[in-house]
């Protein structure tokens, strides 16, 4: 037998300093996770697979693990704080209600990630740890992000449990929906401190070996109408791309100074969830309770001389208050959910993509302007 070996000599690639698999988990702590796993399971069509708590020998802390296809969400309350882990919980959830405090990625070597990581100036939180069950080994550590958001780095190669040792299988709270409402996670945002987008992006270019993507939000658009800047980076294969926007100074009250008034801070302010049928997944979280931004009429009248052909009729996208936007390599639909806790901080998006690798820049003006007149209904505009 003859073994074919391919090489490309005197080619070497660098080798990618911080390579990464995708995101792990979206890590939400929340004052009642037994409710939010409710929540998430009937109105956003998630499956309960995992959980801790003190049935399985956890009496600090509650988790709910839900996944949908690739992307998973673990929610978490506390019990009774009586580590400093516990007592970290508990306090973020009283100072910033529910919300982000951890964006998890999975790499092949955590070590490795980690030791670059803080090599290239991060933060660490916790050093490279391993987890053993009879499921195999996780490696997890963590490093430090904005707020007090931070990303631990799983390598679960060598691991075949529910979620992580500590965790034991759980079944659905409800039957899933017939068809899949989501499948992954296309990006998750940030909104830092006013001129300090800047220097996030840097950390994550140092730190990550992120590039930044062509789409950003800049002065001209800022000033007219968005009250807010934005940056985008994402690592080489674009599977982990994070959006980073800090408020500017416009004529209005940015939506992003609302959100750190009441956030307390920098922290998670999306998360978009990937679909490919975003017309039947509004319409079953709409049908299951969801609210969503509204899109004025105006937006679908002129709509069509634009964006070409989507493979939805622009009288569905206008029934259901969908998005659409277009740009070189083809084009994307999207909406985006009210804030989903009493806070005007965390919501969603759902995002289905033809193509399209932006974030709906084409959709800035009306997107900006839905978010103001619920800002105004507030009374913080
Ligand atoms: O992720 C994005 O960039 C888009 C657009 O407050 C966006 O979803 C940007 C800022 C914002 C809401 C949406
Ligand atoms: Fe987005």
């Amino acid at each position: 037998m003859t073994e074919i070996l391919h090489e490309t000599p005197g080619t070497a690639r660098q080798a990618d300093p911080f390579p990464v698999k995708g995101m792990d988990a979206v890590v939400f702590a929340v004052g009642n996770a037994k409710q939010a796993a409710h929540y998430y399971s009937t109105a956003f069509g998630m499956k309960l697979v995992a959980y801790s708590g003190p049935e399985n020998g956890s009496r600090e802390t509650a988790s709910y693990v839900l996944t949908n296809g690739a992307a998973r969400f673990v929610l978490t309350s506390v019990i009774k704080p009586t580590t400093d882990r516990g007592r970290f919980l508990a306090d973020h959830v009283a100072e910033h209600g529910d919300g982000v405090v951890d964006l998890a990625i999975e790499v092949p070597d955590a070590r490795a990630a980690y030791a670059y990581a803080v090599e290239q100036g991060a933060t660490g939180v916790t050093e490279p740890y391993e987890l053993t069950d009879e499921h195999g080994t996780v490696v997890l550590a963590a490093i430090a992000t904005y707020g007090k958001t931070r990303h631990t780095l799983v390598d679960r190669s060598r691991y075949s449990g529910p979620y992580l040792p500590g965790f034991v299988a759980a079944r659905p709270l409800v039957e899933p929906p017939a068809k899949r409402t989501f499948q992954a996670i296309d990006h998750c945002v940030g909104n830092v401190e006013l001129g300090r987008m800047n220097e996030w992006v840097a950390f994550y270019n140092k730190v990550m070996g992120f590039t930044n993507m062509k789409e950003f939000v800049g002065d001209d658009i800022a000033t007219e109408y968005s009250a807010l800047m934005s940056k985008v980076v994402a690592d080489g294969t674009l599977k982990v791309k994070f959006p980073i926007n800090e408020p500017a100074i416009a004529k209005k009250k940015s939506q992003i100074d609302e959100y750190l008034e009441f956030y307390g801070g920098a922290g998670v302010q999306h998360i978009a969830l990937a679909t490919n049928d975003i017309v039947a997944t509004v319409r079953t979280m709409r049908a299951a309770g969801v609210q969503f931004l509204d899109t004025p009429d105006s937006y679908y009248d002129t709509l069509g001389e634009w964006v070409g052909d989507t493979r939805v009729p622009v009288e569905t996208l206008r029934e259901l208050k969908i998005l659409a936007d277009r740009d070189e390599d083809g084009y994307l639909l999207q909406i985006f959910t009210k804030p989903v806790q009493d806070r005007p901080t965390v919501f969603f998006e759902l995002i289905e993509r033809h193509g399209s690798m932006g974030f709906g820049k084409g959709n800035f003006k009306a997107l900006f302007e839905a978010i103001e007149r619920e800002q105004a209904k507030r009374g913080n505009l």
